[in-house]
């Protein structure tokens, strides 16, 4: 009976399930995501987008996830004494009728620990949480990356070992 009971429970928050995708995720579109293809060997990569909110609130993303890293962090870049950094954000803020601008460079979503080596033109669905515990999905197309891309001078001579989370 209990398990009876169980199961029923978890039909229904199944079922349920679609009614928190309603919410700020209805306001928010995602303009040309990209994945930075990670160079042989990197534990980690980038993801770039532009994210508009047509609504009249501002939204926060609060998490992001993906099935193609073990971890997913929102990141943005800070320079601390001339030093370009990483660091973890705990959110970033869409503002009403704006957009978040995710490049290289600034804010980005961190994929650290890829499952499997990627290739150009692989989709990553990269799933985004709204502040309001609605979320969004977005397919994201791995792209090599380009000369233009590369947000920090004076890094492309240097070995890679230890410095991958560093490198974009
Ligand atoms: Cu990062």
């Amino acid at each position: 009976m209990n398990r009876l009971t169980f199961s029923l429970a978890t039909v229904l928050a199944i079922l349920a399930a679609p009614t928190f995708a309603a919410g700020a995720a209805d306001s928010i579109s995602v303009v040309d995501p990209y994945v930075r293809q990670a160079p042989p060997g990197a534990m980690a990569t980038g993801a770039f987008m532009i994210i508009k909110n047509s609504g009249a609130k501002d939204v926060k993303v609060v998490k992001a996830d993906n099935p193609a890293s073990k971890l997913t962090e929102l990141h943005t870049h800070l320079n601390e004494g001339g030093v370009m950094k990483m660091r973890p954000v705990k959110d970033i803020t869409v503002k009403a009728k704006g957009e978040a601008v995710l490049k290289p460079g600034g804010l980005h979503v961190m994929l650290i620990e890829m499952k499997a080596p990627m290739k150009e033109g692989d989709i990553i669905p990269i799933t985004l949480t709204f502040d309001d515990g609605s979320s969004k999905k977005v397919d994201v197309p791995v792209k090599k990356p380009t000369a233009g891309d590369m947000p920090m001078s004076g890094m492309g001579g240097m070995p890679a070992g230890g410095h991958d989370m560093h490198k974009h």
